[in-house]
């Protein structure tokens, strides 16, 4: 993809369980997306990222691939995708599909003929016996289980998988996994989409298995890390398999710092396009994600601003399918939802770089209304539970964690109607609707122009229209315990982005200077002073004479 239209991307994730369900079974389908296209054209959006739709067995929601080349059933059929690209096209969308390669599902045919004993199929992956009656290593699991799992009905040996135990992990020393993948990409590619969001994708290629160095959360991760072995894979499939075909590639990156991070999404080096760190949603955690406390505004300005110095160009994400929905981490969020979200569409769109949003962020959804852990499905969070169980951490504390950190708080059906299950189906969905829906919804959305949905909407239009926001060089002006301003200049020209980011009133900061006009605020005015309640504004600036 050249970097023209990398800039010009203006992205929006689809969890597909979630979104539209058309044929009354309680899950989301394509059909559903079909018929919310107009939707989301009308919303500005020029491209789609779809979690996996594959068949799945659906222990971890379709990050469990089974067929890489079937549609998930429950979400509908070939055919059903096949319109979708179409008529996505028809209104200028393209389709961006999430690649997991990092593992399969243990229903995979791959992984079956491993199990029945074929060479060829047990390479594919990390398969190790066990060490003086022990596992082959002391690694941990992103899902807080044992990584290792017995290998079918072997007494000595073990796979690896750093997810589910229905994740077995791939081994990427295999020349043949790399041209399966090959295959797979473009066999999409054909169908049209534009690019992959890559899941997991810097801890693809394990240099070795031995022990790793105890930390609090996963041990080992040293011998997986954005290897050399993942770099040199990630530059071949780039070459071979997107340039030809002028596609894309986001991937989803773990615990990288901004070093890591250049090295994998450096135009010059032909790997990534741009990737997902997640530095910016730890800012309301104490050393682990389970572990929450107030989000502290300067430390998430301050997160920002360094990632935006530091990458050629960004991911911008403020919400996706595995973190709470970000208004929600505001603790002074009461009575504010519609200006916090507001605000988030401000920044989103005014920082520099490529603007991802998550279904359902552009109606100020909120995490989902659970009251207890039947009530969540999510498998992270069901083993984590059970993890800090065994830690003797009390059932109510076990709770809270789960509760604010779940990754079901946003996977919540989307909010489309006041009828019954928010309009997303006609029967129980899988997930819990928010009981928030008589007021938070598509419909009422669409007929408030001052509005959360009308704000993105008039962002995304400026986004995509203006060049200093589009190509703008970005530098931080201030960063406060409210206020965040920051400076997008291109061609002489200069805007200038300020987020008040409390419900509470903030003086303009002095770092502003006198020579500005207010081209936009989320409160739909032109005041020019104190900024109120999670005011977001946009700023001209006329040149010093
Ligand atoms: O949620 C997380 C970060 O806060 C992690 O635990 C998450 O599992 C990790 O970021 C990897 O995520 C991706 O791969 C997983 C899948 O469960 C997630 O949904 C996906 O985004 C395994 O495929």
């Amino acid at each position: 993809m050249s970097l023209n239209v990398q800039k010009d991307a203006i992205v929006y994730q689809i969890y597909p369980r979630s979104f539209k369900d058309t044929d009354g079974d309680g899950v989301g389908d394509l059909v559903g997306i079909i018929e919310s296209l107009d939707y989301l054209a009308e919303l500005g959006v020029n491209t789609i990222w779809l979690s996996p739709v594959y068949e799945s067995p659906n222990d971890d929601n379709g990050y469990d691939i089974s067929d890489y080349k079937a549609i998930q059933p429950q979400f509908g059929s070939m055919a059903d995708f096949e319109t979708l690209v179409a008529e996505a096209k028809k209104r200028g969308i393209g389709i961006v599909m999430d690649l997991v390669i990092n593992h399969t599902s243990d229903e995979h045919e791959w992984f079956r003929r491993a199990l029945a004993g074929e060479e060829k199929y047990r390479n594919y992956y990390i398969i190790e016996k066990g060490k003086n009656g022990k596992l082959p290593n002391n690694w941990g699991n992103f899902f807080a289980e044992c990584p290792w799992t017995k290998f079918g009905d072997s007494e000595e040996e073990y796979y690896l998988h750093l997810f589910s135990k229905k994740q077995p992990d791939l081994n990427w020393h295999n020349p043949d996994v790399l041209e399966e993948v090959k295959d797979i990409m473009r066999f999409w590619l054909d169908k049209g989409v534009v690019g992959f969001r890559c899941d997991v994708i810097n801890i693809i290629y394990k240099d070795s298995l031995a022990d790793g160095k105890k930390q609090l959360v996963l041990t080992g991760r040293e011998h997986y890390l954005s290897t050399e072995g993942c770099h040199r894979i990630l530059h071949t499939l780039r070459r071979e398999v997107l340039e030809p075909y002028g596609a894309f590639a986001v991937g989803e990156t773990v615990f990288v710092d901004t070093a890591r991070a250049k090295a994998l999404c450096d135009s010059a080096r032909r790997e990534l396009d741009m990737i997902f760190y997640f530095e910016h949603m730890e800012c309301d955690q104490v050393f682990v994600k389970w572990f929450k406390t107030r989000l502290k505004p300067k430390k998430l300005m301050k997160t920002l601003t360094k990632w935006q110095n530091a990458l050629e160009w960004n991911a911008i994400y403020f919400e996706n399918h595995d973190q709470p929905r970000f208004i929600s981490r505001f603790q002074d969020l009461s009575g504010f939802r519609a200006e916090a979200s507001r605000m988030v569409a401000g920044l989103l769109m005014t920082l520099r770089g490529t603007p991802f949003l998550f279904e359902g962020q552009e109606i100020g959804m909120v995490n989902g209304d659970f009251k207890d852990l039947s009530e969540v499905e999510d498998i992270e969070s069901h083993n984590i539970y059970e993890m800090a169980k065994g830690l003797g951490i009390p059932k109510k504390l076990r709770w809270k964690m789960i509760k604010r950190t779940s990754r079901d708080n946003a996977r919540t059906p989307m909010q489309w109607s006041d009828e019954d299950n928010a309009g997303f189906s006609r029967t129980k969905p899988w997930l819990k609707v928010n009981g928030n829906y008589p007021k938070v919804n598509v419909k009422r959305e669409l007929a408030d122009p001052n509005g959360i949905l009308a704000f993105y909407k008039k962002m995304i239009k400026l986004r995509k229209e203006n060049d200093i926001l589009k190509e703008g060089s970005f530098r931080v002006l201030y960063e406060g315990n409210q206020v965040y301003a920051f400076a997008r200049a291109y061609n002489g020209k200069t805007l200038v982005s300020v987020s008040n980011m409390t419900s509470r009133t903030a003086a303009l900061p002095k770092a502003l200077g006198d020579h500005r006009s207010v081209f936009i605020s989320s409160y739909g005015d032109t005041f020019n002073g104190e900024l109120r309640p999670f005011e977001f504004r946009l700023y001209s600036v006329e040149d010093d004479k």
